[in-house]
């Protein structure tokens, strides 16, 4: 039987617990202030990097891991597997999952299939979770990347909201055309993906109405009483975060939920206060 390896990239905000429990290997993403580039969640947890937003007159900026880094770590596990299965996130917003490709057809001696979440953080850690559970119990890679697609076209849901629209519109990450930049400030869309990017769901005014708008499309999933696996996504908000959590417990017996967070390359594009709520029905 061929072993498979399971790799992921750091945006999926996995504890190191998990990392280890599941034997994923994690590649960072990069996030640079000024002349000084910075592995997240190596080199730049998330505390501190929130710290230096405070500090620093620059706004940070992100990029993919080289290319090399996914060379490094293939090499590595060819090693001791036969194939690898690498996820990222989604290719409509970072060039990551094209590293990931490049590198595979470089490296000899593996078979290395990487699938695009076209989603990221906790929401594509819960495809990241599921392949390496199924890795571990020894299903072939042809089984696992059926299972990932099966959640894919199930419905992997993610609905989000950020303070300020800014940042993602700085970072050229927000798919918008229809909103007008002089309004950007004044409305707290309910931020969704389609096809790969980021857009808006529905333009609402307020942050209660959005948060609203989010539970009701939450309930649409849950209210028939199916199991759901459910994170709910903080960004230096995480009192908010757990309150919402905990509403959802009381509320739904049948779902499980993560808490995770935004960390620093995603933080940079959403900003501090964002929320995030994903799930499936698993
Ligand atoms: C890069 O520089 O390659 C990374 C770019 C990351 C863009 C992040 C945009 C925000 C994603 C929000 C995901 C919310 C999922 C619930």
């Amino acid at each position: 039987m061929k072993t498979v390896a399971i790799v992921t990239d750091s945006t999926a905000y996995l504890p190191n617990e998990m990392l280890s429990e599941y034997d994923i290997s994690m590649i960072p993403l990069n996030v640079v202030f000024g002349n000084e580039s910075f592995l997240e969640e190596k080199e730049i947890g998330v505390e501190d990097f929130f710290e230096k937003l405070r500090n620093e007159n620059e706004f940070p900026k992100t990029s993919q891991p080289s290319i090399g880094s996914f060379i490094e770590t293939y090499e590595r596990l060819a090693k001791t597997h036969e194939e690898i299965i690498t996820i990222t996130l989604s290719s409509g917003i970072s060039g990551t999952f094209q590293s990931a490709y490049s590198a595979g057809g470089m490296v000899e001696g593996v078979d290395v299939h990487v699938f695009d979440s076209e989603i990221s953080c906790m929401v594509q850690g819960f495809y990241v979770l599921e392949a390496a559970r199924m890795a571990q119990e020894g299903y072939s890679s042809d089984r696992i990347l059926e299972r990932l697609n099966e959640m894919k076209s199930e419905g992997m849901h993610a609905y989000f909201l950020v303070n300020d629209l800014s940042n993602l519109h700085r970072g050229g990450r927000l798919n918008a055309a229809q909103l007008v930049v002089g309004n950007l400030l004044q409305i707290k869309p309910v931020l969704t993906f389609v096809d790969k990017r980021i857009v808006p769901y529905e333009k609402i005014r307020t942050r209660k109405k959005a948060l609203n708008k989010i539970l009701s499309l939450f309930d649409e999933s849950a209210k028939d009483g199916a199991p759901i696996k459910a994170t709910v996504i903080y960004a230096n908000n995480k009192e908010e975060a757990l309150k919402l959590k905990s509403e959802l417990e009381e509320k739904y017996s049948n779902v499980e939920i993560i808490l995770s967070y935004f960390g620093p390359v995603i933080a940079t594009h959403l900003g501090e206060g964002s929320l995030g709520l994903g799930w499936y029905r698993t």
